[in-house]
C-alpha cells in the first residue's frame, strides 16, 4: 500500500511487539469493510439491525466496565512533566513505553492486526494531517471508516512524509486496571490498551484531533479545539460561521444540528452543519480564522436524541450507522434508547446484554453514554462547504456549560483578551461522558480540561497569542448558558431550536446591528433584542436569565482566584490583569 519507510519501519516493530496472526490493510473499499462486517456480524461483535428500518445499521455492546472514556487512566507523555501541566495527569515516556509494551507485548496472538491509514479534514486539505491507527477490533476499523477518510487515497497523499500520528489500539483483556489511554505529543504517538469504547479507542477523534493536535497547533500556530461548526443563513443567503466550545454531552451535536422556530425558517433562516465536535482552525490569507471539521462523523449521545430534540441527528442514524450500548428491539430487530419515544420495547435486551421489558422495567434500556457512530454526509442539514478544503471563515467563538445559576443566557467578551479570560475560567456540571461522579461543578477551560495535550497555562498563552495575529479580524467571543434552572428544577430556556433566537444576537453583534448593556462581565443583550417571537416566554423571565447577579459573581471571581492558582507561574498576565479587572468591575 505504501513505500513511506518512516511507516513500514513502524509497522514491523508493532508486529514483532504485538504478534498477530494475520495483517490487513484498510483499503478504504466498500467491499472490504462489507466483508468485515459480515465477519463481526458472524463472530457476535456486532448485530445487523432490520434493514428495511435501519439500512447497512449495526449493533454494537461494549464490556460493562467499558462504557466511557477514563480521564484518571489518560496520560500526556511528555519528557518533561512540566509540559503536560497541571491538568494533565503525566507520565515519563519511557517508563509508558516500557510499561504499555509489557502490557500489549503478544497481545494480537491469534488475532488480526488491522492497519487503518486515515486522514483528519478532508484529503488533500492543507488543515487535514494523517495517521495510522493499528487495530484488533473490527469495531474499531469500522467506526473509523464512519468517523474519518479511510484508505489508500491517504497513503497517496502522504507520500513519504514523516508528519503522521502513530496509533496502537489493543483490546487485550480489557482489563480496568491496565486501561490506559497514552498520548506522547513529542512523538505523534498514541497507545490505547484494555478499552473498547468509543473515545479510548478511536484514536482519530479525543487522542489525535484534540490532544495531540493542540501540541501541534501550539508548534505549529492553529488551533485544536473541542468546538462544534455550523453556518447560519440568514434570508438574503449569506452564510456566516460559528465554531462553539461545550464539555462533553452539552448538547454540541444538538446545537450543531439546530432547527430554526418556524417564523424564522418562514423568513429564510438556515443552519448548516460543518462539524459536532471538533473544530482545527488557522489564520487564512485573508487574516481571518478559517476552520475545518477533521471528521466525517458523528459520535453523538443517543439518549435524548429523538424527532423533537434533534431532527436532523435522528436522520443522520438512519443508514450506515453503528450504535453502541442502546437497547435492542428482538421482535423489529431495531434500536431503543431512553426518550427517543414512549414505545420501548417489551421484547428487549438491554446495553448489559440481559432481556429487557422496557414497559416494565426500573432500569435503563441503554447506558446514558450510549452512542451512534453516523456518516456526516447522511445529515439532512450538512454544509456544502463539509469537505471544502480551505474551511470556513469563523465570525463568532461561542463558550458554554451546563450552570444551573449564574452565568447568563448569553454575554459578549469586551474583546479577544477579555473572550479567553471568559473561556479560560469555563465551568460546568459533569456529565455521563465521562466516567466519575455526574452533576459536580468542574472548571473546565474551554472545555479542553480533558484533551489538552500540553500545559493548559501555555494553552492560554496561545490563545492570546493568536488573537495578537488576528487582531481587528478575530472572531468575536461569546459566553452561551442554555441550562439554568428554576426553584424547582426545570430549565427555564427552551433551548433546542430556540437557541437560534439567541445566535441571531451573536450574529447581530458581529455585525454591529444591535446595541448591549456593558457589565462587569461583559456585553449583555438588551431583553428587547432577544427576539421572543412565537414563544411562550415572558420578558421578565428573560429579563431574570440576562440578569448579572453581582453577588454571586462575585463568589464566582473567587471561585476563579482559586481555579488560577493551580498555573501557578504558567498563567499568562494578562488573565491574572482580567481577573482583577472582573473584581473591580463587580465592586464599583
Ligand atoms: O467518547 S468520546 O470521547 O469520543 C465522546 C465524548 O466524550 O465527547
Ligand atoms: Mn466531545
Amino acid at each position: 500500500m505504501t513505500n513511506n519507510k518512516t511507516i513500514l519501519t513502524w509497522l514491523e516493530e508493532m508486529k514483532a511487539l504485538l504478534n498477530p496472526d494475520n495483517v490487513v490493510w484498510i483499503d478504504g473499499s466498500e467491499e472490504q469493510l462489507e466483508q468485515l462486517r459480515a465477519q463481526s456480524v458472524a463472530s457476535g461483535e456486532l448485530t445487523k439491525l432490520n434493514e428495511e428500518l435501519l439500512p447497512d445499521c449495526y449493533l454494537h455492546r461494549t464490556a460493562i466496565n467499558d462504557v466511557a472514556r477514563v480521564e484518571n487512566r489518560t496520560f500526556i507523555c511528555s519528557k518533561k512533566e512540566e509540559n503536560a501541566g497541571p491538568t494533565n495527569n503525566w507520565m515519563d515516556p519511557q517508563q509508558a513505553y516500557k510499561m504499555l509494551y509489557d502490557i500489549a507485548r503478544g497481545s494480537y496472538a491469534g488475532r488480526t492486526m488491522y492497519i487503518i491509514p486515515f486522514s483528519m479534514g478532508p484529503i488533500g486539505s492543507p488543515l487535514a494531517k494523517a495517521g495510522i491507527e493499528v487495530t484488533d477490533s473490527i469495531y474499531v476499523v469500522l467506526n473509523m471508516a464512519i468517523m474519518t477518510r479511510t484508505g489508500q487515497k491517504v497513503l497517496d497523499v502522504l507520500g513519504d512524509s514523516n508528519d503522521w500520528v502513530r496509533g496502537l489500539h489493543s483490546r487485550c483483556d480489557i482489563d480496568e486496571e491496565k486501561r490506559y489511554i497514552c498520548q506522547f505529543p513529542e512523538d505523534n504517538t498514541i497507545i490505547s490498551v484494555n478499552s473498547g469504547y468509543g473515545g479510548n479507542v478511536l484514536l482519530g477523534k479525543k487522542c489525535f484531533a484534540l490532544r495531540i493536535a493542540s501540541y501541534q497547533g501550539w508548534n505549529e500556530g492553529w488551533m485544536a479545539e473541542h468546538m462544534l461548526i455550523l453556518g447560519i443563513e440568514n434570508p438574503q443567503g449569506e452564510v456566516k460561521y460559528v465554531a462553539a466550545a461545550f464539555p462533553s454531552a452539552c448538547g454540541k451535536t444538538n446545537l450543531a444540528m439546530l432547527i430554526p422556530p418556524e417564523y424564522l425558517k418562514e423568513q429564510g433562516y438556515k443552519i448548516w452543519t460543518v462539524g459536532d465536535d471538533i473544530a482545527w482552525m488557522r489564520i487564512g490569507p485573508d487574516g481571518r480564522l478559517w476552520a475545518i471539521n477533521p471528521e466525517n462523523g458523528f459520535f453523538g449521545v443517543a439518549p435524548g436524541t429523538n424527532e423533537k430534540s434533534n431532527f436532523n441527528a435522528l436522520a443522520s442514524t438512519k443508514q450506515g450507522t453503528i450504535f453502541t450500548n442502546v437497547a435492542y428491539d428482538k421482535d423489529n430487530g431495531n434500536v431503543w434508547w431512553e426518550s427517543l419515544d414512549k414505545n420501548p420495547p417489551e421484547n428487549g435486551i438491554d446495553w448489559k446484554g440481559n432481556p429487557w421489558n422496557g414497559k416494565t422495567s426500573s432500569e435503563k434500556g441503554a447506558h446514558p453514554n450510549s452512542r451512534f457512530t453516523a456518516p456526516a454526509k447522511n445529515c439532512p442539514c450538512v454544509s456544502s462547504e463539509f469537505d471544502s478544503t480551505t474551511g470556513v471563515p469563523i465570525s463568532a467563538i461561542v463558550f458554554g456549560g451546563r450552570r444551573a445559576k449564574i452565568a447568563p443566557l448569553v454575554y459578549q467578551s469586551k474583546d479577544w483578551e477579555n473572550g479567553v479570560f471568559v473561556g479560560s475560567t469555563m465551568a460546568s456540571e459533569t456529565t455521563a461522558a465521562a466516567s466519575g461522579a455526574v452533576g459536580v461543578v468542574r472548571r473546565d477551560p474551554m472545555a479542553m480540561l480533558p484533551f489538552c495535550g500540553y500545559n493548559m497555562g501555555d494553552y492560554f498563552q496561545h490563545w492570546l497569542d493568536m488573537g495578537k495575529k488576528l487582531g481587528d479580524k478575530a472572531p468575536k467571543i461569546f459566553n452561551v448558558n442554555w441550562f439554568r434552572l428554576d426553584d424547582e428544577g426545570h430549565f427555564i430556556w427552551p433551548g433546542f431550536g430556540d437557541n437560534m433566537r439567541v445566535l441571531n444576537w451573536i450574529i447581530a453583534r458581529c455585525e454591529n446591528k444591535v446595541a448591549a448593556q456593558e457589565t462587569a462581565i461583559g456585553y449583555v443583550p438588551y431583553s428587547k433584542d432577544i427576539d421572543l417571537t412565537d414563544l411562550d416566554f415572558s420578558i421578565d423571565t428573560l429579563n431574570d436569565i440576562l440578569k448579572v447577579d453581582r453577588e454571586a459573581w462575585t463568589k464566582e471571581a473567587e471561585e476563579i482566584t482559586e481555579h488560577y492558582k493551580k498555573f501557578g507561574d504558567k498563567l499568562p498576565t494578562e488573565l491574572k490583569t482580567q481577573l482583577d479587572n472582573l473584581k473591580k468591575g463587580l465592586a464599583k
